[in-house]
């Protein structure tokens, strides 16, 4: 049987207070129906958590979206997995590809954020993708391979884990693959975890990420092994990501 569809907001670093509007929306949208057959997911800044948790109530989860390895210590500005919980949220995004670039994350360090945040109870979302020059030399299978390996922890547990493929290239570009390579990425992507997971991989959610908007959703969500969508730009505004959620099957 098919995961349900997980369609995940990313807001980056965009969103004050006055904005909590929006999630009201959302939230009236999910409470009329919006959310049956579908998970829905918010990742606000750290700084919209509790707000947004108070907001979205059970309708639709939220979730950071970084987290430490460590469970606590002297990290200053750092947050961990357990505070992240403590206010509410049920996921966090650990390794995408603006914290592997602006942070210097590697593979192993993405690994030991998602052990942490399954550990405190959450579900990782564990995000790979390739560059433009990745792509461009063909190394994007290799490079996701790579990922796969070390970015994910050992102890998989389908329900605690989502990966989500982001192509570099395509994020907030504009820019997104064709169906037919989703396809091949996305299969490659689950046979790689069936062959290391066994049947526990074939209930990690593979999600797409990168320029997902209202136009382009149906066709992507479409496509096999794809479980939903990592929407970064278009989650912003409360009516675009209501109509990707609308364009789940
Ligand atoms: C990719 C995505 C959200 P956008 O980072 O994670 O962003 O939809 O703006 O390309």
């Amino acid at each position: 049987m098919a995961p349900t569809p997980l369609i995940a907001g990313n807001w980056k670093m965009n969103g004050l207070l006055k904005e909590l509007g929006e999630l009201q929306t959302l939230a009236e949208a999910a409470g009329a129906g919006l959310n049956q057959g579908r998970d829905i997911l918010i990742c606000p800044p750290a700084t919209m958590l509790s707000a947004s948790f108070g907001i979205l109530g059970n309708h639709v989860a939220v979730g950071g979206q970084d987290c430490h390895s460590a469970e606590s210590g002297a990290h200053t500005g750092d947050i961990s997995a357990a505070m992240l919980k403590d206010v509410g949220a049920r996921y966090v995004i650990v390794g995408h590809s603006e914290r592997r670039a602006d942070h210097g994350e590697s593979d192993e360090l993405v690994r030991a954020k998602a052990e942490a945040a399954m550990a405190a109870g959450l579900i990782a979302v564990i995000c790979i993708g390739e560059t433009e020059a990745e792509r461009d030399a063909d190394a994007t299978i290799d490079v996701l391979a790579r990922q796969l390996a070390s970015s994910l922890p050992d102890d998989m547990d389908g329900n605690r884990v989502v990966v989500a493929y982001e192509p570099v290239w395509a994020i907030g570009t504009g820019k997104t693959p064709t169906a037919d390579d989703v396809r091949h990425i996305h299969d490659f992507i689950r046979r790689t975890l069936v062959e290391r997971f066994g049947d526990a991989g074939n209930g990690v959610r593979i999600l797409y990420g990168g320029s997902v908007k209202p136009g382009n959703a149906a066709e992507l969500l479409a496509i096999d092994n794809v479980d939903g969508a990592l929407v970064g730009g278009a989650s912003l505004k409360a009516s675009d990501f209501i109509a990707i959620c609308q364009a789940s099957p």
